[in-house]
């Protein structure tokens, strides 16, 4: 195989609304006051445990965040329901997740120079679908116009670089010829508002890439990938029982562990050295250094993690120029995060320039792609 493989589009779509921390925390505080007053006698009996108060000072200190956008704001501020009031769609309309799927599609076709006619494989690859068949892809895929075949993914965080490198090995391979990825991150149906140690992780968005080959590509801004990594290790530090089986089990469908939860710190301080060493071995594999890096789109959950990524890389932080953070804006979007760093940070790269993609989360996974920098046609 002589010709190179390049990410060619990168699309970015978020909601219109936003939550700051601070409204988020009056929402909750007013939630765990009411409760905390409902069962004062039981509190106070010890049969019942006092809900504690959040604090936006707490969260932006422990993680970075400042605000994060919502698909539907209507309902999750609401102390008598903490949960997004999204309306039903019919069968014969567009899903939400195709939707702002298409979003962000569209806007990495128009970066890429590529109309959906020479796409022939999509993927829609995030930490939930809606449903579970037809497949999103599909949807996303007719809607568009394309022929060929899509299909759907779930890895968690990595999601999106699992499927990156999916499409990697699939142009590689000569199975498609352009492959369409897209991560619509709609993760506020899986937060459990009433908690407050998870209420304020999550954002929602929606990320698409365009990966083919240098013969087709006539995108301005294309990075050619030089290799791509994944490891997985399993872990219940990160995880949620919902599923198809919740009706099944007679167990209560809105039950905490029914929702995203986790042991935050563990995960801290498992995931940072993995993910060190993840990307340590991945340059070594290609015969880089760190300090060949001109920048790092890591995946974006917390900053001092981040932070202490790339120290332990580098033996220095990084800069903001170097590992951009996004996360204060949108806060850990799941899978997306990494690929908000790249859509929001690429274009001023030079022909030759070595960045790398890499996402760590729930499963624990790990996904990464090393790029360079082509040049304009
Ligand atoms: N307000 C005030 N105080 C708080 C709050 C709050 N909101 N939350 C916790 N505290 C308190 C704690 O009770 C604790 O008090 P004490 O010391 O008295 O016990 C103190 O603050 C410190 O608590 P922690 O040790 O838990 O705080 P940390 O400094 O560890 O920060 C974080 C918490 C921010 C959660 C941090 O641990 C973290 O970010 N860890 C990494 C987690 C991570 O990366 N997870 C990945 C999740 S993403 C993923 O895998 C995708 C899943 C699929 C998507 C799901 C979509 C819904």
């Amino acid at each position: 195989m002589t010709a190179k493989i390049v990410i060619s589009g990168s699309g970015l779509w978020k909601p219109s609304h936003v939550i700051t921390n601070e409204e988020l925390v009056e929402a909750y505080n007013g939630y765990a006051a009411k409760f905390n007053q409902h069962h004062a006698e039981k509190i106070e009996q010890g049969t019942i445990e006092a809900k504690p108060f959040s604090s936006a000072e707490f969260i932006e200190k422990a993680s970075g965040i400042k605000a994060r956008y919502a698909y539907v704001k209507d309902g999750i501020l609401d102390i008598d329901r903490m949960r997004p009031k999204i309306p039903e769609r019919k069968e014969g309309e567009l899903s939400h997740q195709a939707e702002i799927a298409l979003n962000a599609a569209r806007i990495a076709l128009k970066e890429a120079n590529k109309p959906a006619s020479e796409i022939d494989a999509v993927i829609v690859s995030c930490a939930y679908t809606e449903r579970y068949y037809p497949a999103i892809a599909i949807e996303v895929q007719n809607e568009l116009g394309i022929t060929g075949f899509g299909f759907d993914m779930l890895v968690a965080c990595s999601a999106a670089t699992f499927a990156l490198q999916r499409a990697y090995e699939m142009v590689s391979a000569g199975t498609a010829k352009c492959v369409l990825i897209v991560n619509p991150e709609l993760t506020s149906p899986q937060v459990n508002y009433h908690d407050r140690d998870s209420h304020f992780i999550f954002g929602d968005v929606s990320t698409a890439t365009v990966v083919e080959s240098t013969d087709t590509c006539k995108s301005e801004h294309s990075y050619e990938i030089l290799g791509t990594r994944a490891i997985t290790h399993y872990s219940n530090n990160i995880r949620s029982n919902f599923g198809y089986i919740t009706n099944s089990t007679d167990a209560d469908p809105y039950g905490a562990d029914k929702y995203f939860h986790q042991e935050g710190r563990s995960v801290f301080k498992e995931v940072c050295p993995m993910a060190a060493k993840h990307i340590i071995d991945h340059l070594e594999e290609l015969q880089l250094t760190p300090s060949d890096l001109k920048r790092w789109w890591l995946h974006q959950a917390n900053l001092n993690m981040n932070l202490l990524i790339s120290k332990r890389i580098l033996g220095r932080q990084a800069t903001a120029e170097e590992a951009p953070i996004v996360l204060d804006e949108y806060a850990n979007t799941a899978s997306a995060g990494s690929l908000i760093a790249f859509n929001l940070h690429h274009k001023d790269l030079q022909e030759g320039d070595i960045g790398v993609i890499c996402s760590f989360g729930a499963g624990y996974s790990i996904g990464s792609l090393v790029i360079k920098k082509c040049a304009a046609p």
